[in-house]
C-alpha cells in the first residue's frame, strides 16, 4: 500500500479586542488538542522574544513618540521573521493555534489618529496601506474572533499600562476588525467565526472547541494548500 504523505496541521488564529479572553483560551485549546492527541502547538504575535519582538515590546511599554509606520512594519517584520517555522510546523502536522496576527496589526495601527500619531508620520494610515505589508504571508484556515463590547471590556479590571490600552483606541480598533471581516467574506477565502466571549470561560472554551475541530476535519480533508494573507 502506499505511503500517504501527512495531513497538515491547520492554522487557528484567534483574534479579538483586549480583555476578550484571547490568550486563556489559546492555552486552553492547545490543551485540549493534547488531550485528544492531536499534535498543537501556541503562537502569539507580537513575539517579544526575538530581536525585533524586543523592540515592539520596548515600544509598548515606553510613551516615546516613534514613527507609526515604522513601528507597524516591524510588527510585520516580526509574523514574516516567524513564518518559515510556522509553515514547517503545520507541514509536519502540527497544528497551530495563533494569539493575533496581521488582523490585530492592521487593526491597532489603522485606528490610531493624529493627535495619537507622531509628527513625522503624517497622512492617513489607510486600511489599505496597513495591510500591504502583511500580504503573502501564511494565512489562517480560520479566524475565530472573540467578540466583547467595550464596556463588558473594561469590567474585566480595566485596561494596564501599554500604549493600546485606552478606551477610545479601543474603539475604534473594534470597527477595524469589524471591516476586516467584511473584507475576507467578500474575498470569501478566509473564514470568520466570531464567538460571543462575554460567556463564562467554560462556554467560550467549548464553542471554540466545536468550531476547531470542523477547521481541522475541513483542512484534512482538503487538498488545498496553506493560503496566503490578502493577495
Ligand atoms: P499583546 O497584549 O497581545 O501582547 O499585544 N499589536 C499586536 C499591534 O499593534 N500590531 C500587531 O501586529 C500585533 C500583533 C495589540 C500587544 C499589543 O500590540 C498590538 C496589543
Amino acid at each position: 500500500s502506499a505511503t500517504s504523505t501527512p495531513k497538515r496541521g491547520a492554522f487557528i488564529l484567534l483574534e479579538g479586542v483586549d480583555r476578550c479572553g484571547k490568550t486563556t483560551q489559546v492555552s486552553l485549546l492547545v490543551k485540549h488538542l493534547l488531550s485528544l492527541s492531536i499534535a498543537a502547538v501556541a503562537y502569539r504575535f507580537p513575539d517579544r522574544t526575538t530581536q525585533v519582538g524586543g523592540l515592539i515590546n520596548e515600544y509598548l511599554q515606553s510613551s516615546v513618540q516613534t514613527d507609526d509606520r515604522a513601528i507597524h512594519l516591524l510588527f510585520s517584520a516580526n509574523r514574516w521573521e516567524a513564518a518559515p517555522k510556522l509553515v514547517d510546523t503545520l507541514a509536519r502536522g502540527t497544528n497551530i493555534v495563533c494569539d493575533r496576527y496581521a488582523y490585530s496589526g492592521v487593526a491597532f495601527t489603522s485606528a490610531k489618529r493624529a493627535e495619537d500619531r507622531s509628527s513625522m508620520s503624517g497622512g492617513e494610515l489607510t486600511l489599505d496601506w496597513c495591510m500591504s505589508s502583511d500580504v503573502g504571508l501564511p494565512a489562517p484556515d480560520a479566524v475565530i474572533f472573540l467578540d466583547l463590547d467595550q464596556d463588558e471590556a473594561e469590567k474585566r479590571g480595566g485596561y494596564g499600562g501599554e500604549r493600546y490600552e485606552k478606551r477610545e483606541l479601543q474603539m475604534r480598533v473594534r470597527q477595524r476588525f469589524a471591516e476586516l471581516q467584511s473584507i475576507d467574506e467578500k474575498q470569501g477565502r478566509i473564514p470568520w467565526h466570531v464567538v460571543d466571549a462575554s460567556q463564562s470561560v467554560e462556554e467560550v472554551q467549548a464553542r471554540i472547541a466545536g468550531i476547531v475541530s470542523n477547521i481541522i476535519e475541513r483542512v484534512q480533508t482538503d487538498t488545498a494548500q496553506l493560503g496566503r494573507m490578502w493577495g
